[in-house]
């Protein structure tokens, strides 16, 4: 028995015009809850200080560069670091990360229950485009404003398993569990802001949506014998809704809790790290099972190439 509790802290809608320190607030609100539960880690979602920006196109890298953090932690997000520090709780929440040498990257962190970073991750699935989309009724500029990460999906000997991060697009690719699974990993955390529609097919809804959600993190989580935490940032930001649908998957892929709202709401849970033993020993023994010789083009190619 290795228990985790783990809060999956849920934001509701970040407007524009919202500060940090309100935010922060917010999430200290959410760790205070998470104190009183008993939670060793707390997860927060994608871009967690910020509304979701990259719906916004702008062409000045001024006001662009005005929604990264240059510093973790800042001034900003010392409440948040202190608090968990004195609460004793290990934090992960995302933010947009500007480097000192300039590179801006879609960036997560894992802190000990000390308040200390421990891991970091940069989002490597960048989904959307780069450049204004008439045709779209919203824009997703994330190739516009980040980079690509450039640290791979590393693991972290953590809170006493093997824990990943991953980000919002990434959850949708095998490729990102596996590789971690592939590692040991025991429990992803993950952030996500994932518009209620689709802005190239508006009759794709809310509905469809969190079925590919679920979809997505239950496959995941089953494929690889690991935990899987997502937290969203939920509700209507300056008119664009985004889907809620937070939730924990456990190692068999089965949704443990989820969250009811669109609001700030903590979803608890006790995860036991050694449920992950058993899928890892039989039937997902990579060791054992997997043919590496048939899987070349998996890494050798990025498209599709059909036989001619
Ligand atoms: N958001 C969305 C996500 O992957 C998206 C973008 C939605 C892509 C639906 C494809 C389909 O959940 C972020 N931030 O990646």
């Amino acid at each position: 028995m290795r228990q985790l509790v783990v809060g999956a802290a849920q934001l509701g809608p970040i407007q524009k015009a919202d500060n940090r320190a309100d935010v922060v607030g917010r999430m200290i609100r959410l760790l205070d809850d998470a104190e009183r539960a008993g939670c060793d880690l707390v997860v927060y979602p994608e871009l967690a200080l910020t509304t979701f920006f990259p719906r916004w196109y702008m062409d000045d890298q001024v006001d662009v560069d005005g929604w990264f953090e240059t510093d973790m932690p800042n001034d900003a997000t010392a409440p948040l670091f202190t608090r968990a520090r004195e609460a004793g709780v290990a934090l992960s929440f995302g933010y947009a990360e500007l480097t000192p040498d300039g590179h801006h990257f879609n960036t997560s962190i894992l802190t000990d229950k000390t308040g200390t970073i421990v891991g970091k991750y940069r989002k490597v699935h960048l989904p959307g485009h780069d450049q204004f989309d008439p045709d779209r009724t919203f824009q997703h500029l994330e190739k516009r404003y980040f980079e690509p990460g450039d640290l791979g999906f590393p693991v972290w000997n953590a809170l006493g398993g093997v824990i990943g991060m991953c980000i919002c697009n990434d959850r949708r690719w095998p490729e990102t569990y596996r590789v971690m699974g592939l590692q040991g990993v025991e429990m992803i955390v993950l952030g996500f802001n994932t518009p209620a529609v689709n802005s190239q097919k508006s009759e794709e809804g809310a509905e469809k949506r969190l079925f590919h959600h679920r979809l997505c993190l239950q496959s995941g989580a089953y494929q690889n014998s690991t935990w899987v935490v997502a937290v969203a940032k939920a509700g209507i930001e300056d008119g664009h809704p985004l889907i809620g649908g937070t939730m924990i998957v456990n190692p068999n892929g089965e949704i443990v809790a989820e969250s009811q709202s669109l609001e700030d709401e903590l979803v608890v849970h006790s995860c036991d790290l050694d449920d992950t033993q058993f899928g890892k020993r039989t039937i997902f023994d990579f060791a054992r099972h997997r043919r590496i010789e048939h899987y070349g083009l998996i890494t050798r190619q990025t498209g599709v190439k059909a036989p001619n």
